[in-house]
């Protein structure tokens, strides 16, 4: 007979888990950088009789994308305005963004940063004769709140010397939160809505990946803060390099499945982010071309980012390819040109830039140079240092390889997919900006169903918040959760589902795999079910080959999409024969489905909108350039959970700020 389990290393899964249920009036589901923020403003606005708890699939401390640490603070408004703020992110997403909530993110953003230094976070600052001090020295120059100048690296990025930042944020956060009102390794797989009161959320479900037990927890109001969506296309590192990626491997499009199949409307989800990226190590690249100020050289080792054919190039998206800053898709345009016309692979000119660098300093200066050159990966993806050493790379000697990932799906970087939701209640702001709750009051980052909220990679429209901006959009959500509570404090949630429903749901891979497990002899084949591994297969083959992944240079068309389209109905139905053996499977099963969920409203927007929007990013070969007269517009979409059916639809932009 079959082993049910592995043997070792999992906690095995059985039939029946315990269940705890809890109720409080402000749920918070995540445990990142918006999440955390949320955690840390909360109580400040709570009433004793309210409670509050926030759940992390992982442990606060190292979870979320800044586990690893990061070496910038990319969002810092400091001696610039809101108003500059909203623009570049208007250009960097080649026009379509709520300036509204850009806007207001740039009034807060400093205030959060503020705060970081306070709890301990090095930032590095400028000495009176123009030099760059890191940590100890940088913090002995006094702190930005009092006036020190930070080490800029572009307009709007400070320097850090950040491995531990996200440990200093959870800190943070829980201390303000209170240990009593954490629940860590608890994966939320559903929320639910009220029974009585239409369009309201009243629940979320999960389970513990450390014991058998399932949570069903229920809340006035939730915040969704888990992150982007990574994994959904097959990434560039297979075989040995499997599971590495540049956006955190585990944030599995959470925050999108939650909201979606609540019934929130998604806007801008055609929108994804395929960052150039050290190759294979990842490493981000800012550092290197704001800080190092290096180049970027094709295989014949010219600058082409300079040259009038690139030039050319970006005249046809203009304005935005001939603003001063070229954006980031376009960026990635002009890479994916050359290596298409046979002029790849592109290098970073490590050497040349640490050497123009170096011209004017001394040998002990040049030294710290090259450490922070280091430091830079060592911080945030150390991986990347790894695979220098063990390529013998000493980026003073030998230059790297850059090239732009598989798509993410994020709303803080510099992508912009998530949900629609409600702008501040300012006169300023227009009336199609705000969602008026059932009691006609608006609640700053509501989404669409009453009492859920959603910040960081969750709001669509807004991106380049980064760690700084999705912290601080989690405390102007909390903030507002908590005025929710209070507005609605005679509402009692309640749900319609049974706890054997709730159970039966949550635990049906568990149940799939017990119940047929003996049938075969190899665990993972099986004709009754299938493992998340093999459906993780499924989903990245399909979307790497039709829905625009590298295999085609981010490239799709209407047929391809209509393929795909049919495959990812396909493993929906498929995942009620999603198979688990122990917890960490069982988690893997529910991830897989919220990827594959997410993915397919990517790649629905993506067939309604008829242009491609951000070239670099993804091309619709049917639809090549942009169609601002037709398309200068949100695209937004909703599932109706009643119904269990999608409309997808246009939304006007309107412009806040003048140019
Ligand atoms: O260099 C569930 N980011 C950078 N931001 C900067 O400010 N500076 C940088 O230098 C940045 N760079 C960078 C960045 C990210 C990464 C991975 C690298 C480099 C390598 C971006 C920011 O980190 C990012 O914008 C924010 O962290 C986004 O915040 P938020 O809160 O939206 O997401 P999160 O922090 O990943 O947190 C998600 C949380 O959700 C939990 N979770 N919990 C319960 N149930 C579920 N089902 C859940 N699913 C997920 C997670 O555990 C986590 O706690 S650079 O490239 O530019
Ligand atoms: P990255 O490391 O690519 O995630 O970028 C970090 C920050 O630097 C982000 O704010 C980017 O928008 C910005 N950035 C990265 N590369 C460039 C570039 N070549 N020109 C201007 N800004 C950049």
């Amino acid at each position: 007979m079959a082993l049910p389990n592995k043997p070792l290393g999992e906690t095995k899964a059985v039939k029946d888990p315990e269940v705890e249920e809890r109720e409080v009036d402000v749920l918070i589901i995540g445990g990142g950088m918006a999440a955390g923020g949320a955690a840390f403003e909360v109580r400040k606005w709570m009433s004793d009789d309210q409670s509050v708890l926030i759940v992390d699939k992982a442990a606060m401390e190292r979870s979320g994308a800044v586990a690893q640490g990061l070496s910038a603070i990319n969002t810092f408004i400091g001696e610039n305005s809101p108003d500059d703020y909203v623009r570049m992110v208007r250009n960097d997403l080649m026009g379509i963004v709520r300036e509204d909530l850009i806007f207001d993110l740039g009034c807060h953003v400093d205030d959060s940063v503020h705060l970081f230094e306070e709890w301990g976070l090095p930032i590095w600052k400028q000495s009176d004769d123009g030099k760059n001090l890191d940590g100890k020295k940088g913090q002995k120059m006094g702190t930005l709140k009092a006036g020190a100048q930070p080490v800029r690296t572009g307009k709007w990025q400070i320097m850090i010397n950040g491995e531990s930042y996200k440990r200093i944020v959870a800190e943070a956060a829980k201390l303000a939160i209170g240990e009593d009102n954490i629940l860590e390794r608890v994966f939320i797989v559903e929320l639910l809505l009220d029974a009585n009161k239409e369009n309201q959320i009243a629940a979320a479900v999960g389970f513990s990946v450390r014991e058998n037990k399932v949570f069903i927890i229920k809340c006035k109001t939730a915040l969704i803060a888990c992150g982007g969506a990574v994994n959904i296309y097959q990434p560039r590192s297979v075989g040995e390099g499997k599971g590495r990626a540049w956006y955190p491997v585990w944030n599995s499009g959470s925050t999108y499945y939650l909201g979606m199949r609540a019934g929130a409307e998604l806007s801008m989800m055609e929108n994804r982010f395929t960052p150039s990226r050290f190759k294979d190590g990842y490493g981000p690249v800012g550092a290197w071309f704001l800080l190092f100020k290096a180049k970027t050289l094709n295989g014949l080792g010219e600058n082409y980012a300079a040259s009038e054919a690139a030039k050319q190039e970006l005249e046809r998206y203009a304005p935005y390819g001939t603003a001063a800053v070229t954006p980031t898709c376009l960026r990635n345009h002009l890479m994916l040109f050359e290596m298409k016309e046979g002029r790849g692979p592109i290098m970073m000119d490590t050497v040349s830039a640490l050497a123009e660098l170096g011209k004017t300093m001394d040998k002990k200066e040049l030294k710290h140079l090259e450490s922070e050159a280091w430091e830079d990966f060592l911080d945030m993806t150390c991986g990347q240092a790894n695979l220098w050493c063990a390529t013998n790379t000493l980026p003073e000697e030998k230059n790297s390889e850059v090239m732009p990932t598989e798509p993410y799906l994020l709303g803080s970087h510099s992508g912009c997919c998530g949900f629609w939701v409600s702008g501040p209640d300012y006169d300023w702001v227009p009336d199609d900006y705000k969602i008026k709750a059932d009691n006609g009051k608006v609640y700053n980052r509501m989404t669409t169903v009453n009492g859920l909220f959603t910040a960081g990679d969750g709001v669509g429209c807004s991106g380049h918040k980064f760690s700084s901006g999705s912290h601080s959009e989690g405390r102007i959500a909390a903030k507002q959760q908590v005025r929710y509570a209070k507005d609605h404090a005679d509402f009692t949630p309640a749900i319609s589902q049974s706890t054997e429903e709730i159970v039966d749901m949550v635990y049906k891979p568990v149940r799939n795999l017990l119940e047929h497990c003996a049938y075969t002899t190899a665990i993972d084949v099986n004709p009754n079910y299938i493992k998340p591994n093999g459906m993780m297969y499924r989903l990245m083959k399909a979307t790497h080959e039709y829905g625009g992944g590298t295999a085609t240079y981010y490239m799709t068309t209407s047929k391809n999409l209509e393929i795909v389209m049919e495959m990812l109905e396909m493993m929906r139905e498929d995942c009620d024969k999603l198979a688990a053996g122990d917890l960490h499977e069982l988690m893997r099963a529910w991830e897989i489905k919220h990827r594959i969920w997410t993915v397919e409203s990517h790649l629905r927007h993506i067939q309604y909108r008829k242009e491609s929007r951000y070239p670099g990013f993804y091309y619709q070969a049917d639809y090549p350039g942009q169609d601002d007269e037709n398309w200068f517009c949100f695209v937004n979409s909703k599932f109706d959970p009643k119904e269990q059916k999608w409309d997808i639809y246009k939304k006007d932009y309107i412009k806040i700020i003048p140019d």
